[in-house]
């Protein structure tokens, strides 16, 4: 190939990822707001940790492959939407629905598709909400829309997947009937412990708002 040619695949290259990278900046600070101005507002923190991947050209390629794509930059762009991915590790269940719900009322992001893994878990017990989002990304002279994935769980659905992942990567033949059995059970304890947490919490929001009330009575002269 000339030279020239091989420069400006180059630069298309590094245009595509670069895309991914503004548009899980913009995600991020999005969500940084609605951390702060919901703590601001509710005195209460929904969002445990946030974390952001670019897919490696590696897992692009294998994606191209199972999904018989042709190897092109417009295929890639367009079928592949989950190379932006961004993670939201939420406190409890309903606060997953509330950050997407804040996230979808926003009128620049497009809300192309979402799985609700957690009406309706995987069948080895997954559990996550995923939104496939088409977010503008403004650049020097032009605008481009991008597609991104946002995986929003709690605590324990992550504990389970980062676990669940690991197993699997490490061992690359068909897992024992034995293991995926128990570790879907493990996925419905960790479902189990979300709803706990969650009876929990709304106790102690009773409690805490009762004495609230009873203290403000206590102050009345
Ligand atoms: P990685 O390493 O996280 O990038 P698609 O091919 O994306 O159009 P798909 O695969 O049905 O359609 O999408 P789905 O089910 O929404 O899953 C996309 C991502 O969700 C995966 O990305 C994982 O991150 C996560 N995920 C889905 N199912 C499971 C699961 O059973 N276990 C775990 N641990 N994670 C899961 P990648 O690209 O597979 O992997």
């Amino acid at each position: 190939l000339e030279t020239t040619t091989l420069k400006s695949f180059q630069t298309e290259l590094t245009r595509f990822f670069l895309g991914y990278k503004f548009a899980l900046n913009e995600i991020e600070t999005k969500i940084n707001i609605l951390k702060e101005e919901f703590k601001l507002i509710h005195e209460y923190n929904p969002i445990e940790h946030v974390s952001t991947r670019i897919k490696s050209p590696k897992s692009i390629l294998l994606k191209v492959k199972k999904k018989e794509l042709q190897p092109s930059i417009d295929a890639i762009r367009e079928n592949i939407r989950d190379i932006a991915g961004v993670r939201i590790t939420c406190s409890f269940v309903e606060d997953i629905y509330k950050v997407s719900a804040m996230l979808q009322a926003q009128s620049d992001i497009e809300v192309v598709d979402v799985k609700d893994y957690i009406a309706q878990p995987k069948e080895n017990g997954y559990q996550s909400l995923h939104l496939i989002i088409k977010i503008p990304i403004f650049m020097s002279d032009r605008m481009e829309k991008v597609y991104c994935e946002i995986q929003i769980r709690t605590i324990a659905m992550d504990f389970w997947a980062s676990l669940e992942h690991k197993i699997y990567y490490k061992y690359n033949k068909e897992v024992p009937t034995h293991i995926r059995t128990e570790l879907k059970d493990a996925a419905l304890q960790a479902a189990e412990l979300d709803r706990k947490m969650e009876r929990l919490n709304k106790e102690i929001n009773i409690l805490k708002a009762n004495e609230t009330e009873t203290s403000f009575i206590d102050e009345t002269p």
